[in-house]
């Protein structure tokens, strides 16, 4: 396991920012430091899952990613004066995990999206809302729960109900998500990953 990977799964605080400023001063990619970053707080997880580490240690896990996303964020920072389109982003109704979401946030941003974030535990009333006041041509669900699935779903059928389907793609993201989610929910793409994400909204914005 490498150094900063192992820094973050025994939350130290002092040391993971630290690490985290000498890889970019080392020039390297942020999206390899972010995964770093990403395998240790899925280890955080495991421990949690097995009684290793309790609720305390997970928000601690998320405080210290959070510190490691304001260390990235000004990297990160793209070309503001080209919008390659706009996304409406949020994580699904009874799921507040947000760390991925903000980093995908960061990611699509650099890359040129305009980006409208709802934030977390968002109903699907409120999706359908921006969906008519921002008029985006991507919406993107994050969920790390797999007992929010039915949220991503619901949120999906409501977006249909209300007549605006044909006039989003809609993208699910996060830990979780899989392509037989994909289906079952009717969204038009899935990825466990944020980089691949903003690929993925590139491409359906030429579909
Ligand atoms: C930190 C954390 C928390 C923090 C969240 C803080 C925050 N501000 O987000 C707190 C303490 C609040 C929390 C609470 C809970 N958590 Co929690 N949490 C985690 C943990 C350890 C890390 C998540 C994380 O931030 N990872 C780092 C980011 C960068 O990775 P990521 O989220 O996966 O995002 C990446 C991709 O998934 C993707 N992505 C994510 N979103 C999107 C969106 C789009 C559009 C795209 C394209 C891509 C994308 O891009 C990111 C970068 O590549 C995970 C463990 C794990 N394996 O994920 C558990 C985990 C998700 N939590 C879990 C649980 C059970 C809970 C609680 C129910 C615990 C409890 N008993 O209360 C509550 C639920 C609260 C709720 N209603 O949502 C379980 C879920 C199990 C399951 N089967 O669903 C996990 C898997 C831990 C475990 N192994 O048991 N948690």
């Amino acid at each position: 396991m490498n150094e900063l990977t192992k820094a973050v799964v025994e939350l130290e605080h002092e040391s993971v920012p630290e690490m985290v400023r000498n890889e970019l001063d080392a020039g390297i990619p942020v999206e390899e430091i972010i995964e770093k970053c990403r395998q240790g707080m899925e280890m955080v997880g495991e421990k949690f899952s097995n009684g290793e580490y309790y609720l305390p240690e997970l928000i601690m896990a998320g405080e210290l990613f959070n510190s490691v996303i304001e260390i990235i964020r000004p990297v990160l920072t793209g070309d503001k004066t080209s919008t390659l389109g706009k996304i409406v982003l949020a994580t699904v109704k009874d799921d507040i995990h947000d760390i991925g979401k903000n980093v995908f946030k960061g990611f699509a941003e650099a890359s040129g999206f305009d980006v409208c974030d709802l934030g977390v535990d968002v109903a699907p009333e409120a999706i359908v809302d921006a969906i008519s006041n921002e008029k985006p041509d991507i919406v993107a669900l994050s969920c790390l729960l797999t007992s929010a699935f039915d949220s991503i779903e619901k949120t999906i059928t409501t977006i249909k109900k209300a007549g605006v389907r044909d006039q989003v793609k809609i993208i699910i993201g996060g830990a979780p998500v899989s392509g037989e989610l994909k289906e079952w929910a009717g969204a038009d793409a899935a990825t466990r990953s944020a980089a691949e994400g903003v690929q993925l909204c590139k491409k359906l914005l030429n579909e």
